[in-house]
């Protein structure tokens, strides 16, 4: 990975080789954090970062939902960001917050344990590679099924959940494919291992609905209001494993991933095997959106002042 200067930790700009934890950190062990994946993107106006202010809620819902109390308001992390950027003199770049469990108690109680806070921030290109971006990903449905609500919690975007998608990366890698799809407890459709999917029949743009063990991707609920601000008619349903195959498009979205389609699915052709057009047109909308260049969106983009940029 590419590198940035400085770490923000517990409130503090720390040199990047610095910001370390000790090795009986409560997360390290039981997967006890909660973490974002937000980007900032060059604009007209300075680099900003899209729906910042949505990324910070849901971390503290993810917080939340695991018994921890973020010690920072939501302001003080947002500012974080803005000074990362700012200090780092990144004009786009991935960030990633990260709330977790530190050292100081060990055993499955941890409410005892201290919270500690972080954000990264370092240039990040596409996720599943250039090509990708252009032409889509070759991906399979993985053998592994996406954790459900019986056991853990879909809606948290946690540390230790990431497992689940570990064992599906490398199983659909090791077979050769870019990318792998998800199906729910049900057998119904429900994501690929770090995005939301999109399914296009005759015209009508389908969605797993919340209750399909998804992620409340922020990139998704972009795309379901830029679709529907297009006049195209978008469906929250339960998708059935045949329909990614019978699909005229299929599209992921993801902070890390943003925009990417699948071209191939179980070496299915999707559709005539390239992004087809209301891929393209949506992929567009979000594109400009991401950017700040389409000013329906311009309340998306958190402009980082840069004036105190030191590079
Ligand atoms: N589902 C999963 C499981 C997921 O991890 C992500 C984001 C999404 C859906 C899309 O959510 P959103 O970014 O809010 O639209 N995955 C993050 C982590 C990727 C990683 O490899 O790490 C990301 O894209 O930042």
């Amino acid at each position: 990975m590419e590198q940035a200067d400085l770490i923000w930790m517990n409130g503090e700009l720390v040199p990047w080789e610095d910001a370390k934890v000790h090795v009986l950190t409560h997360a390290l062990h039981y997967g006890t954090g909660v973490f974002e994946g937000i980007r900032a993107y060059e604009t007209a106006a300075g680099p900003a970062i899209f729906r910042n202010e949505e990324h910070i809620d849901r971390l503290f819902k993810s917080a939340d939902l695991y018994y921890m109390s973020v010690p920072f308001t939501r302001e003080e992390l947002r500012q974080a960001t803005h000074d990362l950027i700012a200090q780092n003199g990144l004009p786009s770049c991935y960030l990633r917050p990260l709330v977790f469990r530190g050292a100081g108690v060990m055993g499955l109680n941890p409410l005892e344990a201290p919270v500690d806070v972080i954000i990264a921030a370092w240039p990040w290109g596409a996720y599943l590679g250039d090509a990708a971006k252009v032409n889509g990903v070759r991906a399979k449905v993985s053998s592994w099924r996406r954790i459900s609500g019986d056991s853990l919690i879909p809606h948290a975007k946690a540390s230790g959940q990431y497992l689940n998608s570990v064992l599906a990366k490398i199983e659909t890698h090791r077979a050769g494919y870019e990318e792998g799809i998800l199906l729910d407890s049900q057998g119904f459709v429900s994501e690929g291992t770090g995005e939301n999917l999109f399914v296009v029949r005759d015209g009508v743009i389908y969605t797993p609905p919340q209750t399909a063990g998804i992620l409340d991707g922020i990139n998704r609920r972009s795309i379901i209001q830029i679709a529907r601000d297009e006049g195209l008619e978008l469906v929250e349903r339960n998708i059935a494993r045949a329909e990614l195959y019978l699909a005229d498009e299929v599209f992921m979205t993801g902070t890390a991933a943003e925009l990417t389609p699948v071209r191939e699915i179980d070496d299915h052709a999707v559709g005539g095997g390239e992004p087809g057009p209301i891929t393209r047109r949506v992929g567009q909308v979000f594109d400009d959106a991401l950017h700040g260049r389409d000013a329906r969106y311009r309340s998306w983009n958190d402009v980082v002042p840069v004036a105190a940029k030191s590079a």
